[in-house]
């Protein structure tokens, strides 16, 4: 399987990064996030604070010892949580092929998408610099684990690509403690024998490996370290709805130019459904006025369908129901109900 294209990213620093972002006077500094308090541990550190020594999950304490002049920040967890979502609504722009780790890191499956990977990382790289201000580490490979691998690679801000005639390079040097899967315990157990880096490992037949990583776990590390990785990604099933929105520079009154713009991303949400074999019911529009003020209205057609006239069809009637007794500053439309 050396014919997929698989991208992980990964946000650099990410909660210092927002804080960075919040207040541009942290820009450069050592920030420390979480272990302000007595018994607090680190959750993240800009890298500035890196170069001391300071990492997630050291305590407070030590931090404050290695880096005495750090900034010392609580987490905010709901603005990472916000900075996330904007994150992820770009990479759903991409495809929705994402299997989500966690806030800050998700793998992408490209295979099908007629851009090189490569051209598709940098725009992701770009588009999250641009619209969010935050940098994003992309890794490009043909499997998960030298994804992931790739990611880590050029941190921060970097890009990546592992090639398969590159593995064997690639790979060898490694400390086995960078191969997914290795925790510390098993990576200590096996330096103990004078096993350390990954071409060492690759010297153990299958029963060694088995004797220290167990059946089922060294048949997986074997492969892996031959830069064989067959998992799939795992892909929460369905949005539960696409949708665009705009907000215009000059405040609008007018009927058919809303129609137009509707039109428009009605355009590209049904091209979506297309492409990615699915329905939707419902057809909602939403407005909001000059005062700030905001209105749906929402139409469930007879049955599901891709067909984009049918969904013009409900969008100008709603339009047309609407009152518009204000100027208006955002349209929207979205698609819902879809199988
Ligand atoms: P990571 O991606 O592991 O770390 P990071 O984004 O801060 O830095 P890097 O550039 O190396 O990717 O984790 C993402 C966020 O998750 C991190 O900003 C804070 C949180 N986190 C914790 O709260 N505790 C932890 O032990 C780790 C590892 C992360
Ligand atoms: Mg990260």
């Amino acid at each position: 399987m050396i014919d997929r294209k698989i991208l992980h990213v990964d946000l650099d620093a990410f909660f210092a990064s927002v804080e960075q972002l919040d207040n541009p006077s942290f820009k450069g500094k050592p920030i420390i996030v979480g272990g302000s308090s007595k018994r607090g541990v680190v959750a993240t550190c800009s890298y500035e604070a890196r170069k001391f020594g300071v990492h997630s999950a050291m305590s407070g304490f030590m931090a404050k010892k290695l880096c005495p002049n750090g900034i010392f920040l609580k987490p905010r967890m709901d603005r990472y949580a916000q900075i996330s979502k904007e994150v992820f609504r770009i990479l759903y722009e991409v495809t929705d092929h994402i299997e989500r780790i966690s806030v800050d890191e998700a793998y992408l499956d490209v295979t099908d998408s007629d851009r090189s990977p490569y051209k598709i990382a940098s725009w992701i790289k770009t588009t999250v610099k641009n619209r969010i201000g935050i940098t994003i580490s992309v890794g490009i490979s043909y499997n998960k684990f030298l994804a992931k691998l790739a990611s880590d690679w050029n941190k921060p801000d970097g890009i990546f690509e592992i090639r398969p005639s590159d593995v064997p390079n690639i790979l060898k040097p490694l400390s086995i403690i960078k191969v997914h899967g290795l925790g510390k315990k098993t990576a200590d157990r096996l330096n103990s024998i004078g096993i350390f880096t990954v071409s060492d490992l690759l010297q153990c037949d299958r029963k060694t490996l088995s004797y220290f990583l167990g059946e089922l776990r060294s048949n997986e590390i074997y492969n892996r370290i031959r830069g064989i990785d067959n998992r799939s990604l795992k892909i929460k099933t369905t949005r539960k709805s696409y949708g665009r929105e705009t907000t215009f520079e000059e405040d609008i009154r007018s009927k058919p130019v809303i129609k137009e713009v509707l039109l428009q991303y009605l355009f590209e949400l049904a091209f979506k459904l297309v492409k990615t074999n699915k329905s939707a019911k419902t057809v909602t529009i939403k407005i909001k006025f000059e005062d700030f003020s905001q209105i749906t209205r929402s139409h469930s057609l007879l049955a599901y369908t891709n067909n984009l006239q049918t969904f013009e069809e409900a969008m100008v009637l709603l339009v047309d129901n609407l009152i518009i007794d204000k100027k208006i500053r955002l349209v929207g439309i979205s698609l819902s109900n879809i199988v």
